[in-house]
């Protein structure tokens, strides 16, 4: 009995812990938690672009570990810009347009994570020519949302 409810207990803590349940306490700790996400997101990335540049050597598996992280990383930022997030007083790039225009906002990230899985999908083919061919649509996804809601 003790051991069921210790199970239970550990479900429901993990099922409000979950990414959509997502509050913080102040604007600033939004911020920093998307800016971690986003960082380490455009970190993976940024490793298969070098691939993709030809300044970092192909290597299929490591640039599909990359595009892993990448992938799983950007579901998580949109936590952040929820309207806990809003006015953070940490340097931040967000432009009060996020909160302004949320459709607009979201099918931006929509957008972007949607092409983050095409580049998964080619990375599974271990081609580099196909990782090529998905690539620039991710790159433009992120360069896209940047120019309508980001001022740095
Ligand atoms: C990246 C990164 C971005 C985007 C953007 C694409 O790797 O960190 O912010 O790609 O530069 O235009």
């Amino acid at each position: 009995m003790k051991k069921l409810l210790a199970i239970t207990a550990a479900m429901l803590a993990m099922a409000f812990s979950s990414a959509s349940f997502a509050q913080f306490a102040k604007p600033d700790d939004a911020a920093k938690y998307r800016q971690s996400a986003l960082t380490v997101m455009a970190t993976h990335f940024g490793r298969v672009g070098g691939m993709v540049a030809g300044r970092i050597p192909f290597d299929a598996k490591v640039a599909q570990e990359n595009i892993d992280i990448a992938v799983a990383m950007s579901k998580l930022p949109w936590a952040g810009f929820g309207p806990s997030g809003e006015g953070a007083t940490i340097k931040n790039g967000a432009k009060p347009e996020i909160w302004k225009e949320q459709a607009k906002f979201k099918e931006h990230s929509e957008k972007m994570q949607a092409e983050l899985v095409k580049v998964q999908t080619a990375a599974k083919t271990g081609s580099l020519d196909a990782i090529k061919a998905a690539f620039g649509g991710a790159g433009g996804s992120c360069k896209a949302c940047h120019d309508a809601f980001r001022n740095i």
